[in-house]
């Protein structure tokens, strides 16, 4: 207390006030200075690397100093927190972010002019940290910003891999995976915290036994122990309030073991050492599929152990018992991959804190609160119970104690034996494993899907036993997306036309964008409109170019599918789209079809057999329509390698369709569709996840629905689909689907695709044929909407006026009022 005192005396002072340094001629010689004394170099030798880490070490200096108000404040008002647990994290670069919210973006450019430097250039500079597969730590990421500029006291906490989600490089037409080396050049923005470390343990056994008050006392003995220690980096939010991602690389306890090196052992204690590091090594590149790994499961827990000590450290810092933990707390699960969590803190309240088991077990539950955001049943985590006893013997004994009393409970509540089977900790079908999604239900006080259909089905369908028992936990949180990161610095151009129409009020205010519709019908506006969706895409176009060598003419209707590739996400429905145009225009009845770029990227998770052909098939339909004279200059199709946030924040602002084509009841939400609808992009979707409610606020006018609906799906699946019937009925799919194992596609090798084309006949588990004719008269119905410009630019300017709800300010409202419980604290 009396250390944040004298902390925030300081910062009121007039010597701090001088030192926050956000005018020009501040920033110039502050980057100077960092320059000459951190990097060493002096302008005229310095290479652009040098010159952006200066300035990005400049800025995080500033950054820092408002977290540190930020948490003196929060100090001070002995505030509720929010503790964000999320595996995954992606940032994207943080140097633009960092200069809008400090609101210096125009005086860092002026003070890099006065020195010949362009700011532009050394934005490109910067290698993004990805330390996430997808959606999800994107929306992690989306979250902390949402936090931090709404002065919500909080921490991110995750793992510090040293490579990140690999990097994609396309080779004769197949993915190939190279390591991502993010920290190669170094990394200005995090700070390393030696000092705040924790210890881990894995493996051993655990020993029963009674201590000297005849309490019953359990000790784990590992067989090892590494420890995790904190790198911070600053998130700020807009014009206010910093907080920190805090992340955890793991390290040897001590950096060699003496013991072993002095009997003359050297490389068993070298091999330690590696093997504790190995921890966070890297992330395991898939995104909604198990890979059942070993280190999965421990990188998991090293993370979710090392977070919570240190909030038992924080809270216990404040002088404040271990009983009010849920009072000044609340962990949010970032999907199961931190659900392990629910043991942990059993384990740390019992077994190290002698908490008594009822007691301990109604904070933990007060404590957390879950996120699903996935229903796939290849996505649910389990872990072999042999496995996780193996790893973390206590945890087994903890989660075993749990399930017992909890099933003591349903028996009470009279469910049937069958229920009570399904809804185990432990699923005992197979091999017996435990169920990660059950154990964070029963384990946190909320649980929540990501939109509104997800929630539904999530409740009716997955957890429904659990929601029958406990309806008041489930709630629903539609996923939200930063304006400020996917509006205002990666589309300058928009940003500014609708500065200059309604002022800047958007930037934090939901429903600002709802004046545009004031103006939907303003000659003028539309005009500019459509010149900076052309400048964007010319830009875009530029990039192409660069990145694969294909040229593609900005007038062209800009028609793009970025996102992870998967089979329910369907990027093989709009190949087969692209198909039916060849092939028409092969047989001269294309006169109907707008000039077309097809813009697709997006990983496929190594192992993933399908999805690696599906990016084969893209690339295979890429060389075939962009090499032939007689259709290349109607349609062209193009493959972005290693789509990253970065790429991301190129690829918005210059589309015209937004491509979200998911079976209905497979995508949990999705966010890409919104970044493409804040950007003026009209969608082509199914009512599948966020969709849906984005339809309801832009309007079904303003948006290219098809598709089956989920009951019609379910129904479909009841009935007993046979997708052959529909190949051997419909003259034109079946033209399409031959055209796969034609030679002409294929370059001679007609099992090349086989393995798509036979899935379709066969299975379709993602009725791509079911949905086809109806998504290829939506197609030509959207290239007639095209064909009249300012209809088109009226929905897409309807589309930005009308994504208030999208913002993750509102969702973060909404977790902070329906979930959490906290307040925000401001800083000026
Ligand atoms: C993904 C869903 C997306 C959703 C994001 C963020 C996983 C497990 N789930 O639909 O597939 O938008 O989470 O909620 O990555």
């Amino acid at each position: 207390m009396q250390q944040n005192e004298t902390i925030r005396n300081y910062l009121s002072s007039k010597e701090a006030q001088e030192h926050l340094g956000l005018t020009k001629e501040e920033i110039k010689s502050s980057f100077l200075e960092n320059l000459f004394y951190r990097i060493g170099r002096i302008p005229p030798l310095a290479s652009n690397l040098d010159l952006y880490s200066a300035l990005a070490l400049a800025i995080r200096d500033r950054a820092f100093k408002q977290f540190v108000k930020s948490t003196t404040e929060i100090a001070r008002k002995n505030a509720k927190s929010v503790a964000y647990f999320s595996a995954e994290y992606l940032p994207g670069p943080h140097l633009g972010m960092n200069l809008l919210n400090l609101g210096i973006t125009t005086e860092t450019r002026q003070a890099l002019e006065e020195l010949d430097i362009k700011l532009e250039d050394l934005l490109e500079e910067e290698v993004e940290p990805g330390l996430g597969n997808g959606g999800l730590g994107r929306l992690a990421s989306c979250y902390l910003d949402a936090m931090a500029t709404q002065g919500i006291p909080s921490v991110g906490y995750g793992i510090r891999y040293e490579y990140g989600i690999f990097k994609q490089e396309i080779k004769d037409g197949w993915q190939s995976e190279a390591t991502d080396k993010w920290l190669h050049f170094g990394n200005p923005w995090e700070v390393v915290r030696p000092e705040i470390a924790y210890e881990v343990k894995f493996g051993g056994k655990t020993e029963h036994g009674q201590d000297f008050n005849k309490e019953l006392h359990v000790e784990w003995i590992p067989d090892m122990k590494l420890k995790g220690t904190a790198y911070d980096t600053p998130v700020l939010g807009y014009k206010g309030n910093g907080i920190i991602m805090r992340l955890w690389r793991s390290e040897a306890i001590e950096s060699f073991d003496f013991s072993a090196y002095n009997g003359g052992d050297y490389y068993r204690a070298v091999e330690k050492k590696i093997r504790s590091e190995n921890l966070t090594k890297v992330l395991y590149p898939n995104d909604e599929n198990l890979s059942g790994k070993e280190l999965r499961l421990k990188q998991q827990y090293f993370f979710v152990s090392c977070s919570l000590q240190d909030i038992l450290h924080l809270h216990m810092l404040q002088n404040r018992s271990l009983e009010t933990l849920h009072e000044k707390f609340t962990i949010q699960l970032n999907d199961t991959h931190p659900s392990i969590s629910v043991a942990e803190l059993m384990r740390l309240l019992v077994d190290r804190h002698d908490m008594e088991w009822e007691r301990a077990w109604d904070v933990t539950r007060k404590t957390f609160a879950y996120t699903n955001h996935t229903l796939l049943p290849e996505a649910l985590e389990t872990w072999p119970v042999s496995l996780l006893g193996h790893i973390l013997p206590r945890h087994l004994e903890i989660i075993y104690e749990i399930n017992s009393r909890f099933l003591h409970e349903l028996r009470d509540s009279n469910f049937s034996g069958e229920q009570i089977a399904s809804m185990s900790l432990i699923d005992e079908r197979g091999e017996p494993s435990v169920r990660m999604a059950h154990l964070a239900t029963v384990g946190s006080y909320k649980v929540n899907g990501v939109s509104a259909l997800h929630s539904m089905l999530l409740k009716n369908q997955v957890l429904s036993d659990f929601a029958s028992l406990w309806p008041e936990k489930f709630s629903n949180v539609t996923n939200g997306i930063s304006y400020r990161r996917f509006l205002a610095v990666s589309n300058p151009g928009l940003s500014n036309l609708i500065t200059e129409k309604i002022g800047d009020g958007w930037y934090t205010r939901l429903d600002d964008l709802k004046k545009l519709e004031n103006f939907v019908e303003d000659e003028e506006f539309q005009q500019k409109w459509t010149e900076v969706k052309l400048e964007n895409k010319k830009v875009l176009a530029c990039y192409i170019q660069e990145q694969t060598g294909i040229s593609v003419a900005p007038e062209m209707l800009f028609d793009v599918h970025v996102k992870r590739i998967h089979e329910y996400k369907r990027q093989h429905l709009k190949v087969l789209h692209i198909l039916s145009l060849y092939l028409r225009i092969k047989s001269g009845n294309g006169n109907e079809i707008a000039p077309c770029a097809f813009i697709f990227g997006g990983k496929a998770a190594p192992g993933y057999f399908m999805a690696k052909r599906i990016i084969r098939l893209i690339t295979a339909v890429g060389e075939r329509v962009n090499n032939d004279p007689e259709v290349n200059s109607k349609i062209k199709v193009v493959f972005l390698p290693n789509f990253s946030v970065k790429q991301a924040q190129k690829v918005y602002p210059a589309a015209d369709l937004s491509e979200q084509v998911s079976l209905a009841g497979k995508e949990a939400s999705g966010t890409g569709n919104m970044k493409f609808a804040l950007n003026g992009a009209l969608t082509v979707g199914t009512l599948d996840g966020a969709n849906v409610e984005i339809c309801e606020e832009v309007g079904e006018e303003n948006f290219f629905l098809f598709g089956l609906t989920t009951a019609e799906v379910e129904a479909v699946k009841a009935e007993g689909y046979r997708p052959y019937k529909l190949y051997e009925e419909n003259a034109r799919l079946r033209e399409v689907l031959d055209f796969l194992v034609s030679e002409e596609l294929s370059g001679g090798d007609t099992e090349l695709f086989r393995p798509i084309y036979e899935n379709l006949l066969q299975q379709d588990p993602y009725l791509l044929l079911k949905d086809y004719e109806s998504y290829i008269n939506c197609q030509d119905h959207i290239h007639e909407v095209w064909r009249n410009k300012k209809e088109w630019t009226k929905k897409s300017i309807l589309n930005v006026a009308n994504m208030g709800k999208f913002s993750a300010d509102r969702s973060i409202r909404d977790y902070c009022e329906e979930i959490w419980k906290v307040e925000p604290v401001r800083v000026s």
